[in-house]
């Protein structure tokens, strides 16, 4: 008797809702693969820090052997509320510290092994830079995230099962709660190979396909931080994009086969661009250091990339459709370097003179498009600044344009350009140009225009125009754009 009322009820919700839905038209189905909220979230950071930091830094390496004395890590006052500061202060928004890289030594005090911060004369032995990290971060509003290297130079048990238990529990230990709420997850894809596995002195090779159990690894770490985004080569979070230079394809989907991809994937050349067919939805990220090595070098002062270098590297980045994963790496002081917080103030401040203000805002602007969807996917949504409203048009519509008219004459250098992603990444080929004379022309960015996805950036030499169009020439279903941007130099 319950189920019936229940059923009737729900037979009598859907009757309004269809009736009420009849004046409004539907949002568009979602083309697969989507992301998830978190993955949503995630993507907005755009660009956040890595901080290398360790032993490595005492002993001039890049990949310890695991066999370096804990005696060796003796800073005398690493502050980590500097590095927040100055992080924090230079734009990014979160920090992902190498809690234990390749050689395996612990910042923090790990219960499964002495090879760790406790066994250091940092704090005679009560340190625990993991916690100190955190803490500075939720000071500075910066989200917080930590390298757990798979690999381990230090472990004797490394290549058998009790290994994989000892990682395991490090994971725990770090994503338990300690440490409040951790972002992003980073499992590194280089795994075996020489090392000192505690005297054997020897190589081990694993199979990085199956050895640690990834999926079950991946459980773990969801169970314990639902909202964390989990990075490898194959995600399931993000993806590495396949190269260390951070660089990301010109032609970038979100999408990846998902069960392809693992850490260590010898295929990583499909990386910058993703599977255009892929069913997962795997976002790149961008990882470089700001200097020539991961980890502090005294003899890399001079090495450090310039404001105009990073700002390159975050067109190729976030401006193609990927997350920018800065590196910068503490030196012997425990501090960041002056040489380098110079830099990334400098890169702040010109990515700021990049995008003074939105051309395409002006009340003076004209909107065309090919077709509106209906009332609450109209162009305006393009230039409300709000991401979370989107331009969309007809099921079934082929080629679709949006078409921007000044009324006076303004110069410009760049657009950008954004799809709306909850409802998946669409555009396969576009076009952008400038009203001039009366005529089209192209806006010659030196870029392919295929795809979009959360952000695009077209950089091309200053014209000045009456007006700037996109034109979506192929798109998995109806297009569905949150933004259309316009800017010159400042
Ligand atoms: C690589 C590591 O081998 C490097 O040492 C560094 O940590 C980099 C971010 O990832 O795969």
């Amino acid at each position: 008797m319950k189920n019936s009322h229940s059923l009737l009820f729900a037979g009598l919700v859907l009757v309004t809702l269809s009736v009420s839905c009849s004046y409004a038209a539907k949002a568009p189905e979602p083309v697969l693969p989507v992301p998830t909220v978190q993955q949503v979230e995630w993507q907005q950071m755009e660009r956040y820090a890595f901080i290398h930091y360790g032993l490595n830094t005492y002993t001039d390496a890049e990949w310890g052997y695991g066999n370096v004395s804990p005696e060796v890590f003796a800073p005398e006052k690493p502050d980590c509320r500097q590095w927040a500061r100055v992080l924090a202060g230079a734009g990014m928004k979160g920090v992902i510290l190498t809690a234990k890289h390749h050689d395996g030594f612990c910042l923090w005090p790990c219960t499964g092994t002495d090879y760790d911060i406790a066994s250091s004369p940092y704090k005679g032995g009560k340190g625990d830079l993991v916690k100190e990290l955190s803490e500075a971060c939720r000071e500075y509003g910066l989200r917080f995230g930590v390298y757990v290297s798979p690999w381990d130079r230090n472990r004797s048990d490394y290549g058998t099962e009790s290994y994989v238990g000892y990682y395991r529990s490090q994971l725990k230990e770090l994503l338990s709660g300690g440490y409040g709420d951790i972002f992003e997850v980073w499992l590194d894809g280089a795994n075996g190979g020489d090392g000192w596995y505690g005297g054997a002195d020897e190589t081990r090779t694993i199979d990085r396909r199956t050895y640690y159990d990834f999926p079950a690894i991946d459980s773990l770490i969801l169970a314990l931080q639902p909202d964390a985004i989990i990075f490898s080569d194959g995600g399931p979070g993000c993806r590495w994009v396949g190269n260390e230079r951070g660089i990301a394809g010109e032609t970038n989907w979100s999408f990846l086969k998902g069960a392809e991809v693992y850490p260590g994937y010898p295929r990583f050349q499909e990386l910058p661009s993703g599977h255009e067919d892929g069913d997962a939805w795997i976002p790149a990220e961008c990882d470089v250091s700001i200097r020539p090595g991961w980890f502090w070098h005294a003899d890399e002062d001079t090495l450090v990339k310039t404001p105009e270098q990073l700002l390159d590297l975050y067109f190729k980045s976030v401006g193609r459709n990927a997350n920018f994963l800065l590196n910068v790496p503490v030196n012997r002081d425990g501090l960041i370097s002056g040489a380098d917080s110079a830099s990334l103030y400098g890169f702040n401040e010109l990515l700021a003179r990049e995008f003074p203000c939105n051309l395409l805002q002006g009340s003076n602007v004209t909107v065309n498009v090919s077709s509106e969807r209906g009332r609450d996917f109209r162009a305006e949504n393009m230039t409300d600044g709000d991401v979370d409203t989107y331009w969309s048009v007809p099921d079934g519509t082929g080629a679709a344009y949006a078409e921007f008219v000044f009324g006076v004459p303004e110069r410009l250098d760049k657009m950008v350009l954004q799809e709306y992603i909850p409802l998946g990444q669409r555009v396969v080929d576009f076009d952008v140009e400038y009203l001039s004379d009366g005529k089209w022309l192209p806006l010659d960015c030196g870029e392919e225009t295929s795809t979009i996805g959360y952000k695009r950036i077209l950089r091309f030499a200053p014209v000045t125009a009456d007006g700037v169009r996109v034109i979506f020439k192929e798109s998995r279903g109806p297009v569905c754009v949150s933004a259309v941007e316009a800017f010159l130099r400042h």
